[in-house]
């Protein structure tokens, strides 16, 4: 099931194509693994998105075929907190419409740099 929508979903994958300079981004980091650039609607004063250069559609996926890109991100966006807001961050994986996933290419929203309130909303 999830081979087949990410099929269906490849030629419209907004991330890849920026992976590729094909869509214009502010690239932060670029690795053999993983990219992360700057988010286009930031919603705290860090908000860079963290994508392994492979698609996969959520972070389950990513987690079963790629532990080594997986583990990659996290490494890269503990070293942008550490860069722009002391360390401290919200490292965030929506999976699904229903949490607001939007993009169907796996990316951590690493948001920093103020206080942040929890339940989310
Ligand atoms: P999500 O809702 O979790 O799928 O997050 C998708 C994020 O992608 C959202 O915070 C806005 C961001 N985004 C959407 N389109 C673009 C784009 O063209 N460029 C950049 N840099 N970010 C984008």
């Amino acid at each position: 099931m999830a081979e087949v929508s990410r099929v269906q979903r490849a030629p419209d994958d907004l991330f890849l194509k920026i992976v590729a300079g094909e869509v214009p981004a502010t690239i932060v980091h670029s690795d053999d693994l993983v990219v992360a650039f700057e988010d286009v609607n930031p919603q705290a004063p860090v908000h860079v998105l963290v994508v392994p250069r492979e698609r996969y559609e959520n972070v389950a996926e990513l987690a079963a075929a790629s532990p080594q890109a997986l583990a990659r991100l996290v490494e890269v966006a503990q070293r942008i907190a550490d860069e722009r807001c002391g360390g401290e961050h919200r490292l965030v994986f929506n999976t699904g419409t229903a949490v607001g996933q939007s993009v169907f290419h796996v990316h951590g929203h690493v948001l920093g740099g103020r206080d942040f309130t929890w339940p989310p909303g």
